[in-house]
């Protein structure tokens, strides 16, 4: 039997809403299958399997919410081609696959415990040129079962007061040091009789019991994790228990259960916060230090999603009939990202229009190499070209600003996110490595993107890099409009419905197709003089489209 759990899904993604499970019990599932389709705070997304076999068993449904790690289902492999081992390595928990699966139900609310051999949990390593620490307390004590990541030591080395956490999970039978113990790196602290990482004994206290949930519903890429372990925990591996010890999680935040309980307590996600300990281990004055910084920057925001009191509502129902309806993932991080864009980026947005009269005539004499090459150029196209040449000679258009650090991060890479504006609401897939590439290749790009995101196909992958977006509202209308700066990049183009006008050129009027254009941009690195400059040169390439495309 395999269980198939639910991958990491991109940083900070913990959990996603199941829109559609696309297997059922009995269906014969191959690699690379999709599974389930799955919205994130960001994304529709479809997860293809990584086991191959005969579903058994389906834990999830339509309308779950699922938690990256969680098992979503478990396929008989026996029916199977044969398929590698790649499966345990890549997403089923290490200690899993160290001991034999059994063929029984996994439920998070299962309480079982298995045999998984004796371990020794040894003094870390503490940090560079510490040897040993003074052992204040001893957490722990025979008989207590622990989970890997609960503190059981309080130890005291030259430069700090540190809680070690425990690599092993299971029943202490022997505690070998005591408070007041001089203790050396790699000396053996506790015997435990390991317990599966998955499991946890019905003894377990209620604290231990809200880890479970935690601990199991963790994913890790083993081979990447066990690296990771003996990169880091050099007394691990010349002890050789690295084998014995399940990895560390590479994306679960290290912390003890009561740290993690305060975390929940005040609503504060523990993956964000910085750890001040060993390997990032996060204490409860980390927590509250988080609590405080992110107190004092709410206090400069706006909106809800950013930490300002909003004001009440009123009650709409006196005034007529209504009905509420929930947000959709997208829609509610759509607001988040924009709430938090506008109230930290001092915007100003800058006009101009563009004669694209001849580029029109360009883009209409290209239309058959264009279908030949599979493509339908439009204007959106040009402007990606354009904006990639743009952004090199501008390169502070291509940048982000650190504020915490206090420095400009210039890019030497240019991804264009181009609007795109879907049944779920606006996103912005990107379109990587612009440089180089032709109008021809540009527009595949993009329309590929648009349409996958229209599909709701789109990978986490394809929305993040961007360094600048570009959304045309023009397809649709409009003259003028103020985009909102995708942060962190620092500017966006606006562009509105290209229609003719009376120009006046060599003493006459004639027809002229223009362009608007909105320009918004982050004052915080750009002045008002190199915004209208980049804007005037994006003109200017617009209305010499031979010069440019030559
Ligand atoms: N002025 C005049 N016509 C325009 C134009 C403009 N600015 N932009 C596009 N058009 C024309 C195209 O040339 C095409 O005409 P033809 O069929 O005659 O060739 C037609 O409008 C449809 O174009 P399109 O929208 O399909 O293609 P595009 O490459 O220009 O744009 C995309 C692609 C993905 C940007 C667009 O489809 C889209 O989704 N736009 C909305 C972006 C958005 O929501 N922005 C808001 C963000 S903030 O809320």
């Amino acid at each position: 039997m395999k269980e198939f759990i639910l991958p990491e899904l991109g940083e900070n993604i913990e959990s996603a809403s199941v829109l559609n499970i696309l297997v059922k019990q009995g269906d014969y599932l191959k690699q690379e299958q999709p599974v389930l389709e799955i919205e994130t705070d960001k994304a529709t997304i479809e997860v293809p399997s990584n086991v191959e076999g005969l579903i058994k068993d389906l834990f999830i449904k339509e309308g779950d919410k699922v938690k990256v790690g969680q098992v979503v289902l478990r396929v008989e492999e026996s029916l199977s081609a044969e398929k590698p081992t790649q499966v345990e390595t890549k997403v089923v928990p290490t200690v899993e696959t160290k001991t034999e699966t059994k063929d029984e139900t996994p439920s998070s609310t299962m309480q079982k415990q298995s045999t998984g051999g004796i371990v020794e949990f040894i003094i870390p390593d503490l940090g560079e040129n510490i040897q040993s620490a003074d052992i204040l307390k001893v957490l722990v004590k025979v008989g207590d079962v622990i989970q890997k990541e609960d503190g059981v030591l309080e130890i005291e080395t030259d430069k700090a007061t540190i809680e070690v956490p425990s690599t092993v999970s299971g029943k202490i039978l022997e505690v070998f040091i005591k408070e007041g113990d001089k203790a050396k790196v790699g000396q053996v602290a506790l015997r435990v009789e390991s317990v599966l990482s998955s499991e946890v004994p019905a003894q377990q206290n209620d604290i231990q019991e809200e880890e479970k949930v935690e601990t199991t519903q963790t994913p890790t890429v083993k081979t990447t994790a066990k690296v990771e372990e003996a990169k880091i925990n050099p007394v691990l591996q010349r002890a050789g228990l690295i084998d014995t010890q399940p990895a560390i999680l590479p994306h679960a935040a290290p912390a003890a259960p009561s740290v993690r309980r305060l975390a929940r307590e005040l609503g504060v996600d523990i993956n964000g916060i910085p750890g001040s300990g060993i390997n990032g281990r996060i204490s409860l004055d980390d927590v509250k230090a988080y609590v405080k910084r992110l107190n004092e920057n709410r206090s400069t925001f706006s909106g809800s999603s950013i930490g300002i009191k909003t004001e009440s509502l009123p009650d709409f129902s006196k005034f007529g009939n209504i009905e509420r309806k929930p947000m959709s993932n997208i829609r509610s991080k759509t607001a988040d990202h924009l709430s938090y864009a506008w109230a930290t980026i001092p915007h100003v947005t800058q006009f101009d229009k563009a004669d694209i009269t001849d580029l029109e005539k360009v883009r209409k004499g290209l239309t058959s190499s264009a279908e030949k090459e599979g493509t339908k150029l439009t204007v959106t196209s040009f402007l990606l070209r354009i904006i990639s040449e743009a952004l090199t000679e501008f390169p502070q258009f291509n940048s982000s600003i650190d504020m915490e650090r206090k420095e400009i991060i210039y890019k030497n890479y240019i991804n264009i996110g181009v609007a795109v504006d879907t049944e779920n609401g606006l996103i912005v897939p990107v379109v990587k490595n612009v440089i180089g590439k032709s109008i021809f290749q540009l527009s595949k790009d993009m329309n590929e993107l648009a349409d996958k995101a229209r599909r709701r196909k789109i990978g986490l992958e394809d929305l993040h890099g961007g360094c600048f977006t570009i959304s045309n509202l023009g397809g649709i209308g409009g003259t003028y409009f103020t985009p909102i700066v995708n942060s962190p990049e620092v500017a966006i183009l606006g562009v509105s419905r290209g229609s003719f006008e009376p120009v006046y050129k060599d003493g006459e009027f004639v027809p002229r197709l223009m362009l608007p254009l909105s320009l918004s941009y982050d004052h915080r690195i750009i002045d008002g003089a190199d915004a209208i400059r980049f804007l005037r040169w994006v003109v200017e390439a617009l209305e010499n489209p031979y010069r440019f495309l030559l």
